[in-house]
């Protein structure tokens, strides 16, 4: 009899895998030699270390991962769903995408996507509303087409009063939806609790006089964030956005669970620290499946155009992880945002279709006429698209949104 080789302990390009019962991962690997590489990779993020141990069981080793296919710098690695812990995100990560990410061994590796049996998915809580529980919350009468959102700029600085009253402007010129940026929580030029008494009541008012229904994404992510997020709750707001990535997935399920009835808005700043390298680290569809499994509503995957990094491949996959069947688990509603403006409008729309949340910053609060009239400039290139009518055309008895072509263009 052949004495197995330890670097091949992990490897079976015979398994028989079945999917139901192994979590299975698809990575891009560079090493010396993939072959064994590939191994230690396998045993790392499950029961191997870099020696022979003593301490190893027989009845361990059905807990180990298995290599079991490899192709050129892509390989498969499938993790008995025995290994993991139900509802934990942390600890899923800490297997597939943990250790192994840093050895020396491997030069690149990058966890491209991940399948998952329904048996595990089922474990976690996914998204309370998803995108249809938001649509419904927004308003159906607005049919199916993209919602219209605005950050609060500039990003930090302005005080509660102020803040709300360009929330006001932005809801009134025909926002869906207003929210803080990623870098605002609690500082103290605006207090989180006054600046979401004074925005609700602009959203109140808004909707009082626009007849529209509109939602309001407070930045929750700190160390109050259940505190914050409840104080929402009890003064009517109807969403809490989270920084998924600096706060951590711990964090999002933490509020996931806490079930306060809002809708979760899951900004991925930080995201490119992990995301952005194509060859190593972990791929943003990765990250929006994990969001979607840990109970995002709503969450930014790129624009594809705009400001932020991501190609049309990877902002489209990133999409279809957000909504692809997943057991009984709701859709995510994806977000596009990034400097973009009412120019960008009829692109956006032709490459992802009209399932996302459209949100310019400096495309509303740049209108040479100010926030109302840049809201309704980005509505009525809404508008045009929904409507099948040129832009440029739709411009010409439109003068908000004349005015923002002529100063940003068309793409
Ligand atoms: C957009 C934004 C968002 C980015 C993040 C900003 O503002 O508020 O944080 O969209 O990128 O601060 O840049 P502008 P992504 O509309 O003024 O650009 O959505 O790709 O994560
Ligand atoms: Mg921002």
């Amino acid at each position: 009899m052949t004495k197995i080789r330890y670097q091949d302990k992990f490897i079976d390009m015979n398994a028989n895998i079945d999917p139901d019962d192994n979590i299975i991962c698809n990575f891009y690997i560079e090493a010396d030699d993939v072959h064994k590489a590939a191994n230690v990779a396998a045993g790392e993020s499950s029961i191997g270390t870099w020696t022979e141990i003593h301490t190893m069981k027989k009845r361990i080793e059905r807990l180990a991962a298995k290599v079991f296919y490899i192709d050129g710098n892509n390989i498969k690695i499938a993790y008995p769903t025995d290994m993991f812990v139900d509802n934990s995100i942390p600890q899923l990560l800490s297997d597939v995408a943990g250790n192994i990410l840093g050895m020396k061994e491997v030069s690149n590796l990058r966890l491209n996507s991940i399948e998952l049996p329904d048996r595990y998915v089922d474990t976690f809580k996914g998204p309370a509303f998803g995108m249809e529980g938001v649509r419904k919350l927004i308003g159906t009468d607005k049919g199916r087409r993209p919602h219209v959102g605005t950050i609060v700029k500039p990003k930090i600085g302005l005080d509660p009063k102020e803040t709300a009253k360009v929330a006001y402007e932005a809801y009134y010129g025909g926002c869906d939806f207003v929210k803080d940026d990623e870098n605002l929580t609690d500082q103290r030029f605006c207090p989180f609790e006054e600046r979401i008494i004074k925005v609700l009541d602009s959203m109140d008012l808004a909707r009082e006089e626009t007849g529209e229904r509109k939602a309001y994404a407070p930045n929750v992510t700190g160390p109050k964030m259940i505190e914050h997020s409840q104080f929402v709750k009890d003064h009517g707001g109807n969403c809490a956005m989270i920084d998924i990535i600096a706060a951590g997935y711990y964090a999002l399920q933490e509020l996931r669970d806490a079930d306060l009835g809002l809708f979760l808005h899951g900004h991925r700043a930080m995201h490119a620290a992990i995301t952005r390298n194509p060859l190593h680290g972990i791929s943003m569809g990765v990250i929006a499946l994990l969001s979607r499994l840990g109970g995002i509503d709503q969450l930014h995957i790129g624009t594809v155009i705009g400001k932020m990094e991501g190609g049309r491949e990877e902002v489209l996959f990133n999409k279809s992880e957000l909504e692809r069947p997943l057991s009984s688990m709701k859709a995510t509603f994806a977000v596009c945002s990034g400097g973009l403006h009412p120019g960008h409008v009829p692109k956006l729309l032709d490459i992802l279709g009209n399932d996302i949340v459209i949100q310019a910053g400096g495309g509303i609060h740049g209108h040479p006429d100010g926030t109302i009239e840049g809201a309704r400039a980005l509505r009525q290139a809404v508008d045009a698209k929904m409507k099948g009518i040129d832009a440029t055309e739709y411009a010409k008895d439109h003068p908000q949104l004349k005015k923002a072509l002529e100063l940003w263009g068309t793409t």
